[in-house]
């Protein structure tokens, strides 16, 4: 049975067979928002993209920001401001992202995740002390909306492939949760080192941040420490 996470619940990356979780996916599923309007020539069905963008950071024993991944598409931006550029793999090569999705899925759940980080726990640099996952919403010009108009929206740690999921670790629901209404992003948890093992706390903590790069910097003030 997979696991209905609430924020602040720390949970054992554990199968049900009582092994390690240690190769998984993190991966966030969503839909565009589709709207039927009624016109003079009868109804037609209005689509507006909804980019969310899943990323994450890795921070050491000291809480300072050792390697990440989010997406390339902003790297004029951050080039221009002197911020790391953007990747889609870690340096160690055990975090690996499946590349920027801009619209969400039309016409229905269609049960994959549209950004899906891959892990393999074996591979993390021994230097990376926790790995911080979290959530933005890119907003177009002309944009306006937050999680709580989007169709659906999905977190969950899983066994596959992000074409395939074989076995649902644990989830939760972003848009049926009123706390995320009126909000943009979302730090969503970590995956941290404890006694040797690594465990995973779901902070789940949103807020109005416009940028990931805001987010990251609320992530090492308050919690890479
Ligand atoms: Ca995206
Ligand atoms: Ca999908």
């Amino acid at each position: 049975m997979a696991i209905n996470l609430t924020k602040g619940q720390k949970i054992d990356l554990k199968k049900s067979s009582g092994e390690k979780l240690t190769n998984f996916c993190v991966g966030v599923n969503w839909g565009a928002i589709e709207t039927i309007k009624k016109g003079f020539f009868g109804t037609r069905k209005k689509i507006e993209d909804v980019d969310l963008d899943l990323s994450c950071i890795m921070t050491d024993t000291n809480g300072e920001l050792i390697d990440w991944i989010y997406s390339p598409e902003y790297n004029g931006f951050l080039q221009k401001n002197n911020f790391p550029l953007g990747k889609l793999n870690s340096k160690d090569g055990a975090l690996r992202h499946s590349g920027d999705d801009r619209q969400g899925d039309v016409g229905g759940d269609d049960g994959l995740d549209n950004e899906i980080i891959s892990v393999n726990l074996d591979r993390v640099d021994s230097n990376v002390e926790k790995i911080f996952f979290f959530l933005n919403i890119y907003l177009n010009q002309g944009q306006n909306f937050d999680f709580s108009h989007i169709p659906f929206a999905k977190i969950r740690m899983y066994e596959g492939t992000p074409s395939r999921v074989n076995n649902v670790h644990s989830s939760y629901d972003i848009v049926t949760d009123n706390t995320y209404a009126g909000k943009g992003a979302l730090i969503m948890g970590k995956l941290y080192r404890r006694n040797g093992e690594w465990k995973f706390d779901a902070i789940g903590e949103p807020s109005n941040d416009t940028m990931f790069l805001q987010t990251i910097q609320r992530i090492l003030k308050n919690y890479s420490k």
